[in-house]
């Protein structure tokens, strides 16, 4: 776990460019901050859906909004955060323990994920008041 990290957090990753176009290099332990597991990517995403409304409970992931654009809104629980993905060249942060939602994606936004662990359907709270309940047995 990365614990020095917060949902939330934004990583900048450089974008090597030259007169053919552009390049980012993703590489684990290294510009991210876990091992990367599993990759997964979200695009064709029909108009007006929203996806996600789940925490995890151990999961590190970062995302990238590698075309187009989409939001996210993170909920600790307490507080939420609205950010909105647009950019190739920046990740979104997210950690254990943060409910998750993803919308307002554009026709072309191609959403790719990346995360610490293989998919594991028992890592995910997918009740909001199982979440809440979660925080507060901790
Ligand atoms: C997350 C957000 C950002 C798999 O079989 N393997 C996988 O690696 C994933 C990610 C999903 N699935 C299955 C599970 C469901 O039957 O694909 C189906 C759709 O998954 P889900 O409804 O969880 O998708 P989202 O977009 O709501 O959430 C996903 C990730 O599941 C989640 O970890 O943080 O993207």
């Amino acid at each position: 776990m990365s614990l020095q990290y917060s949902s939330g957090d934004i990583f900048s990753f450089p974008t090597i460019g030259d007169e053919r176009g552009s390049l980012i290099s993703l590489e684990s332990e290294k510009n991210i901050p876990f091992k990367i597991a599993r990759v997964y990517y979200i695009f064709d995403t029909a108009n007006g859906v929203s996806r996600g409304f789940h925490a995890h409970k151990r999961l590190e992931q970062i995302l990238i909004c590698v075309s187009g654009s989409c939001e996210v809104v993170l909920d600790d629980g307490h507080q939420k955060k609205q950010v909105n993905l647009s950019d190739p060249s920046y990740g979104l942060y997210i950690g254990s323990d943060c409910w998750r939602v993803m919308k307002s994606f554009s026709k072309d936004c191609v959403l790719l994920v990346l995360a610490s662990s293989h998919y594991d359907e028992s890592d995910y709270i997918r009740n909001y008041d199982d979440f809440l309940s979660y925080l507060k047995e901790r």
